[in-house]
């Protein structure tokens, strides 16, 4: 049976090619991918946050253990979309304008696509305009924004002002998450809903979907 804490080290320590191994190797034994993502990679992530606030780490090696955390979410996303079965909604997603951090919009990206959304990711740095573009030609009837930086957090408000400014705001529900954004924040905002990770995210898209 695989240890699953050399996952966490694998990605705490940036070493992409163990972190690759070990999953192959937890997925190859009946392991659920959501648990690894949940239980192992994400509370390393957060240890590296840590190192990183603490000075112990800086830009390379949130780089490096974004690199290994890549490399084993590689191997889980294909089996996370293929939970889905039929389409339900089209979600246009992206990480904020000026916040170009993506493995948790990444992950819900590929939930959203397991839970039966159409999903068009628009990528990193996404301003406004593209957000409207995308509701516009491509009717995607949901909007759903990372942030993961205190500084990007105002890019949800003026995203949404855009959306109401252009009249396409009623046509979309606006779904909002990442590490600094709360349900409080997401109303001051006027967001439809507000999830704290990407299980929660598909479950909420699904409710607004329905209403
Ligand atoms: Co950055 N970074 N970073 N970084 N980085 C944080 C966010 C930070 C908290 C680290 C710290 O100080 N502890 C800090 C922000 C502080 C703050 O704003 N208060 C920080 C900083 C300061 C910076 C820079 C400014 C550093 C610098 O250059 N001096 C810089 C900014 C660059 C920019 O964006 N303009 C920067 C750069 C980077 C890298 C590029 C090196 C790299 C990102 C690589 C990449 O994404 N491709 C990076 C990393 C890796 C991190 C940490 C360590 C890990 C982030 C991560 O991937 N977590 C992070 C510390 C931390 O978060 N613990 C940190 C794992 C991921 C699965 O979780 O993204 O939270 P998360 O997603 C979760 C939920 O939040 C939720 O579901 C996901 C899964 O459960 N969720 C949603 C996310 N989006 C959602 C959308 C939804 C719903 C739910 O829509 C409906």
């Amino acid at each position: 049976m695989t240890d699953l804490k050399k996952l966490y080290e694998a990605v705490v320590n940036g070493d992409a090619k163990a972190a690759h191994a070990i999953t192959q190797q937890a997925l190859a034994e009946g392991v659920d991918p959501l648990v690894l993502v949940n239980q192992h990679m994400i509370p390393a992530m957060d240890e590296v946050g840590r190192r990183f606030e603490a000075s112990e780490y800086f830009v390379p090696e949130l780089l490096i253990a974004a690199r290994a955390m890549k490399s084993a979410l590689d191997l889980i996303r294909p089996l996370l979309v293929a939970r889905g079965d039929k389409p339900v909604g089209r979600v246009a997603i992206g990480t904020v304008k000026g916040d170009l951090h993506d493995i948790g919009k990444n992950l819900v990206a590929s939930l959203l696509e397991g839970g039966g959304f159409e999903v068009i990711d628009l990528g990193v740095n996404v301003p406004p305009e593209k957000f409207i573009e995308t509701v516009r030609e491509k009717q995607a009837n949901i909007v759903a924004m990372s942030a993961l930086l205190t500084t990007t957090m105002p890019a949800m408000k003026t995203t949404i002002d855009a959306l109401k400014q252009a009249g396409v705001r009623n046509q979309v529900k606006v779904l909002v998450g990442g590490a600094p954004i709360t349900e409080k924040y997401a109303e001051e905002i006027g967001a439809d809903g507000y999830s704290e990770n990407a299980v929660g995210a598909v479950a909420l898209a699904k409710k607004v979907v329905a209403a």
